[in-house]
């Protein structure tokens, strides 16, 4: 047995005593993968565990969440589809009355283990690309070896198409539509509507996202979710999302180097959803969106499902010497922020980058 799955046993035997929270990435991976590490702990230990998440966009563990952790008392933090090593510091404080287990599949940035926390990326599992084994599956695959999850195989199934890893896991989610006889385009299916279902709490009303944790939690199986106020979110989005679509064909700027650059000013935060359609028909370019509120900040996302440039390091280049930049993520589908005054710089560094990342091959 592969050294990580015998200390991933141990950590759970260890820690199944205490007080214990998961804390959630809010996209459906990190929706999806939340659900299950708390199905998996109920069922391991007879205990529910604290389900919770951060503000959107808040991939590393947050001062707030620590304050809360200690309030409610917590001893053992579960962290899922979050990129906390990217900002060790308030591990560090949680270490100090906690023990942690992270389960995520983002670049590694920073060695998180030590006594009390253990931290499992994907690609240490498996030696692949993080981004091909996204953690709904990566927690389904875990927990199954202490519990029996099957049962639970559709909501793996909604995070590997939230993370756009289909192709990867076909056997699985097929094998899953087969079983309990789905619509079998998966675009028509059940379980794709739920994928956008989620991307359209998230980023459409926020406020819903408590909602739809609880009906998911009580789900058992995925007609249960199609609750009228929570479906009321997709068609709004899909409106937005079809109108920037056709924006972005009209005015995208395509640069050498296999760059297609493009800003909007969405009414809601609809650029991740965008992007990840958007590059599905343009898997062999590195697709650049930039999304202006008129705010102090701008967000951006990055894609190239091709693989031939990795858009994490196209981006934490592109930030580089911009004060309070945020970037990083996968190879194929990275992001981050900078402040809005910085946005010329940040265009004409990832244009120059775009070009020398190419070339370089
Ligand atoms: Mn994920």
């Amino acid at each position: 047995m592969k050294e990580e799955l015998k200390e991933f046993k141990k950590f759970i035997e260890d820690n199944k005593e205490k007080r214990t929270a998961v804390l959630h990435h809010t996209d459906p991976d990190g929706v999806c993968s939340g659900i299950i590490t708390a199905k998996a702990l109920e069922r391991i230990t007879g205990k529910k565990p604290l389900l919770f998440h951060q503000n959107p966009g808040e991939i590393t563990v947050t001062e707030n969440t620590v304050k809360e952790l200690k309030e409610k008392q917590i001893q053992f933090l579960v962290s899922v589809d979050l990129s906390v090593d990217q900002n060790p510091e308030p591990i560090k404080e949680i270490e100090e009355f906690a023990k942690i287990l992270v389960l995520d599949h983002h670049k590694t940035y920073n060695e998180l283990n030590s006594t009390e926390t253990l931290m499992i990326k994907s690609k240490d599992l498996t030696g692949v690309e993080g981004s091909k084994y996204p953690v709904s599956k990566l927690s389904f695959d875990l927990f199954s070896d202490l519990t029996d999850l099957k049962d639970l195989d559709w909501i793996a199934c909604i995070g590997l198409l939230g993370d756009n890893a289909y192709s990867e896991w076909k056997d699985f989610v097929d094998g899953t539509i087969e079983k309990y006889g789905f619509e079998k385009k998966i675009e028509e299916n059940i379980l794709f509507k739920i994928k956008k279902l989620i991307e359209s709490i998230e980023v459409m009303d926020y406020s819903k996202m408590e909602n739809l944790i609880n009906v998911f939690l009580s789900a058992k199986k995925p007609e249960d979710l199609m609750k009228k106020d929570l479906l009321m979110e997709l068609e709004g989005m899909e409106k937005e999302v079809a109108f920037w679509r056709m924006e972005f064909e009209q005015k995208k700027e395509v640069f050498p180097g296999e760059l297609i650059y493009f800003e909007l000013k969405p009414e809601h935060s609809i650029k991740s959803v965008l992007i990840n359609r958007i590059s599905q028909r343009y898997k062999n370019k590195t697709i650049v969106l930039v999304q202006d509120f008129s705010e102090e900040h701008v967000y951006f996302s990055a894609r190239r499902q091709d693989f031939k440039v990795k858009v994490n390091d196209l981006l934490e280049k592109a930030v580089e010497g911009i004060p309070e930049a945020t970037a990083g993520g996968h190879i194929p589908a990275a992001a981050g922020r900078i402040p809005r005054k910085y946005l010329k710089q940040f265009k004409e560094n990832l244009i120059k980058k775009a070009t020398k990342v190419k070339s370089e091959k």
